[in-house]
C-alpha cells in the first residue's frame, strides 16, 4: 500500500471509512489520470481494431474520472510512489492516431508499453514518442498500423529497453546506428515491415544478450553481418523473405543456443556451413529459395536430434543413405525438399513416423511410389507434394488425414484414386490419366480446391461436383461429355470454373447465379447451347453479370 502524501488523497480515503473499516488510498495522482482520459479520447473504439486478438476488450471504456487510475484496466503502478508504470493497451480496439505531443509524455517513469493490436490509422512514431520514456523496458507495437521511420534517437534514451517488438506495420528506413546503445536488448522482432539498407555491424557486436532476433519480412540488403557470431545467447534467428547476398558468413560456431535459423528467400550464395550441423538445439531450419550452390547429403542432419522442420531448395541434395536398421534420423514434422536434384525416395523417410508434411516436388522421382512409402505418417501426413517428377502409377492413398496432394506434372497413367475423405486440395494436371471421375468423390466433405486439367478422362461430370465446397473446379482439356451440373446451391462457394476443352453439351445452368463469389470462368470449347453460350467465353463473369 502506498504512502498518503497529498491531502486530497487522504480525503477520499477517509469517505469510504464510514461505510468500510478498511481504507484504501488513492495512488494515482491527478495529473496521471488527467493525462490517461486526455489520452483516452485520441479513440474511438471498434472491435475490429484488434480483430487478430482471439481475446480483446475495450480497456479504456471503463476508465472514469473519479477512480484511482491505478485500479484501470491496463495499468500498473508502482505500488510505493504511485507512478503510472505499466500501460498495457494490447487487443483494446483502438482507432485513431497517436499525435506527437500526446499526454502519454506526462506518464515519463512508464517502464512497459503494450499497444499490440490495435489500429492507429498509419500514425508515426516522433522522437519525441520515444524520448519521453528513459526507463522503458518494453515497447511492444506489434500489429497496430504505424509507418514511418524509427526516430534516429530512440536508442540514445531508452537504454533499459530489453524487448521491442514492431512486428507487422508498415515501418520503412533504416535501423539507426543509435541501436548499438541498447545493449540491454534481449527481443528484437521487426518482422513484416519495409525496413531496408545494411544491418549494422554494431548490432553484433554491442547487443550481446539477444536471444531473439527477428528481421524477417522487410527489404533488408547487403551481407550477414558476420558480427553475428558474437551472439551467443541466440535461441532464434530469422532473416527470411529480404534481399540479403553473399555467402553465409561463418557465425555459427558460437551460437550453440539456435533453435530457430530461417534464411529462406534471400539471395545468398556459396554453400550451406558445415557448421550448422553442430547447433544439436535446432528444431526448424528454412533454407530454401536461396542461391545456395555446392552439394549437401541429407544425412548431414542426422545429429540434430530435435530437428523437427527441414526445409531445403534449389541445391544439389544427395538422399542416398547407408542408412541401417539402428542408424536414427530426427523425427521430422516437416521436410520440404523442392528443386533439389532427387532421383528417388530418401530412405531417410522410413524411419519418420510423425511426418505432416512433405515436399518432394520438382525432381527426378521416377516410377511409380515405393510400396514402402505406404507406411509413412499413414496417421500423421497433412500435405504430400510430389508434382513435377516423372511418377508412372498412382496405386494406393493410404494417408488417412492427407489434406493436400500435389501430383501435378507426372506421367502418371490409368484412372484416378479414391481421395481420403478430408481431402481439401487435389490438383493432377498434365498428366495422362484416362476413365471417370468415380462417385467417391461425392463423399469429400471439405474439397475447396480440384483440379484434374489435362488429362484424358471422360464420362460425365459428377452432378454433386455442382453442389460442392469447391473455391476451383478445373476440369479443362479432358473428354468430359453431358451436360454442366446443374445443382449449384444458395451459398455456393465457387470463385473459378474452368471447364473448357471439353464435349459437353447443353445449356449453362440459370442456378450457377447462386455462386455469386465467381470471378473466372471458361467453358469455351465444347459443344454448349443456349443462350449464355456466345457471352460466357469470357474469363471475368462478373464483368457482365
Ligand atoms: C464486433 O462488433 C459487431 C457489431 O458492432 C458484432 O456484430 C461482432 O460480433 C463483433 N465481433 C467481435 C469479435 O466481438
Ligand atoms: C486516419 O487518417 C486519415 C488520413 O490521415 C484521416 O483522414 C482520418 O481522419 C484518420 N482517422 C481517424 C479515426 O483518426
Ligand atoms: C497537441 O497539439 C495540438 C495542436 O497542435 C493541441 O491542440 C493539443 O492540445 C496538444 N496536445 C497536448 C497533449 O499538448
Ligand atoms: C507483444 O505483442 C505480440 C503480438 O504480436 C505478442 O505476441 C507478444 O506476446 C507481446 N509481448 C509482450 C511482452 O507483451
Ligand atoms: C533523450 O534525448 C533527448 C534528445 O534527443 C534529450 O533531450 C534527453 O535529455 C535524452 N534523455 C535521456 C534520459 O538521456
Ligand atoms: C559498439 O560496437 C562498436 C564496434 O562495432 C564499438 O566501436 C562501439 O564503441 C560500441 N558502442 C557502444 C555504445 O558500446
Ligand atoms: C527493396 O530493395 C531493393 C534494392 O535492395 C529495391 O530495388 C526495391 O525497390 C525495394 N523494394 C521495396 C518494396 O522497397
Ligand atoms: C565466439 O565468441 C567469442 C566471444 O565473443 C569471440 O571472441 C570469437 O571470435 C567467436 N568465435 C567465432 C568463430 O566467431
Ligand atoms: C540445448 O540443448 C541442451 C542439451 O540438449 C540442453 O541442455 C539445453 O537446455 C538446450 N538449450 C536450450 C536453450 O534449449
Ligand atoms: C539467384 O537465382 C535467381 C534465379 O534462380 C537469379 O535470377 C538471380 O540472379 C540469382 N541471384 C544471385 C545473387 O545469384
Ligand atoms: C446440396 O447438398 C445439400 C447437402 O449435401 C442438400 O441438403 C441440398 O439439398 C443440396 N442442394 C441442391 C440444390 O442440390
Ligand atoms: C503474417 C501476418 O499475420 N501478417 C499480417 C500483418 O498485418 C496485416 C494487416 O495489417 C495482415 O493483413 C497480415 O495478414
Amino acid at each position: 500500500m502506498g504512502l498518503i502524501t497529498q491531502p486530497y488523497q487522504l480525503l477520499i480515503c477517509l469517505l469510504p471509512l464510514l461505510f468500510y473499516s478498511q481504507c484504501s488510498p488513492i495512488l494515482c495522482s491527478h495529473h496521471q489520470s488527467s493525462a490517461l482520459l486526455q489520452f483516452k479520447q485520441l479513440f474511438s473504439f471498434q472491435n475490429h481494431s484488434s480483430f487478430a486478438c482471439e481475446i480483446s476488450r475495450p480497456k479504456m471504456m471503463s476508465w472514469k474520472e473519479d477512480a484511482d487510475c491505478c485500479s484501470w484496466d491496463g495499468i500498473t503502478c508502482d505500488s510505493a510512489t504511485g507512478h503510472v508504470i505499466g500501460l498495457d493497451l494490447s487487443c483494446s480496439w483502438l482507432h485513431g492516431n497517436i499525435p506527437s505531443n500526446s499526454s502519454l509524455s506526462l506518464l515519463p517513469r512508464l517502464r512497459k508499453l503494450n499497444l499490440a493490436f490495435n489500429d492507429f490509422n498509419y500514425s508515426k512514431i516522433s522522437s519525441g514518442f520515444t524520448d519521453q520514456f528513459p526507463s522503458l523496458t518494453l515497447l511492444n507495437l506489434s500489429f497496430s498500423n504505424f509507418m514511418g521511420s524509427i526516430p534516429a534517437s530512440l536508442g540514445n534514451n531508452i537504454t533499459q529497453l530489453t524487448y521491442l517488438d514492431l512486428s507487422n506495420n508498415s515501418f520503412t528506413g533504416h535501423i539507426p546506428p543509435s541501436f548499438s546503445n541498447l545493449q540491454q536488448l534481449r527481443h528484437l522482432d521487426l518482422w513484416d515491415n519495409n525496413f531496408v539498407g545494411k544491418i549494422p555491424a554494431s548490432l553484433g557486436n554491442n547487443i550481446t544478450q539477444l536471444a531473439y532476433l527477428d528481421l524477417s519480412y522487410n527489404n533488408f540488403s547487403g551481407h550477414i553481418p558476420s558480427s553475428f557470431s558474437n551472439l551467443q545467447q541466440l535461441l532464434w534467428l530469422n532473416l527470411e523473405d529480404n534481399n540479403f547476398v553473399g555467402k553465409i558468413p561463418d557465425m555459427f560456431t558460437n551460437l550453440t543456443q539456435l533453435s530457430f535459423l530461417g534464411l529462406a528467400y534471400n539471395e545468398l550464395i556459396g554453400s550451406i556451413p558445415s557448421s550448422i550441423f553442430e547447433l544439436l538445439n535446432l528444431t526448424e531450419i528454412y533454407l530454401s529459395f536461396s542461391n545456395f550452390s555446392g552439394s549437401v547429403e541429407l544425412y548431414d542432419f542426422a545429429k540434430l536430434k530435435n530437428l523437427k522442420f527441414l526445409s531445403l531448395s534449389n541445391i544439389s541434395l544427395s538422399v542416398s543413405t547407408k542408412l541401417t536398421v539402428n542408424s536414427s534420423f530426427p523425427n521430422l514434422s516437416e521436410l520440404s525438399l523442392p528443386a533439389c536434384n532427387i532421383s528417388e525416395f530418401p530412405d531417410i523417410l522410413k524411419t519418420q513416423h510423425h511426418l505432416e508434411w512433405l515436399d518432394l516436388s520438382r525432381n527426378q522421382i521416377r516410377g511409380r511410389i515405393p510400396s514402402w512409402m505406404w507406411d509413412i505418417g499413414v496417421h500423421t501426413l497433412l500435405v504430400l507434394d510430389l508434382s513435377r517428377n516423372f511418377l508412372t502409377s498412382i496405386d494406393h492413398l493410404p494417408w488417412k488425414n492427407l489434406e493436400s496432394l500435389g501430383l501435378d506434372s507426372n506421367l502418371l497413367q490409368g484412372s484416378l484414386p479414391d481421395l481420403p475423405p478430408h481431402m481439401v486440395q487435389f490438383s493432377i494436371s498434365n498428366n495422362s490419366l484416362t476413365g471417370e471421375i468415380p462417385s467417391s468423390f461425392c463423399n469429400l466433405s471439405s474439397i475447396q480446391y480440384l483440379d484434374l486439367s489435362n488429362n484424358s478422362l471422360s464420362g460425365q461430370i459428377p452432378h454433386c461436383l455442382g453442389n460442392s465446397t469447391l473455391f476451383t473446379l478445373d476440369l479443362r482439356m479432358n473428354n468430359f461429355q453431358g451436360s454442366i451440373p446443374q445443382t449449384y446451391a444458395k451459398g455456393c462457394n465457387l470463385a473459378y470454373l474452368r471447364l473448357n476443352g471439353n464435349h459437353l453439351e447443353g445449356p449453362l445452368p440459370p442456378s450457377l447465379t447462386n455462386c455469386v463469389k465467381l470471378q473466372f470462368l471458361n467453358v469455351g470449347n465444347n459443344n454448349l447451347s443456349g443462350k449464355f453460350q456466345n457471352v460466357l467465353e469470357t474469363q471475368h463473369f462478373k464483368s457482365w453479370i
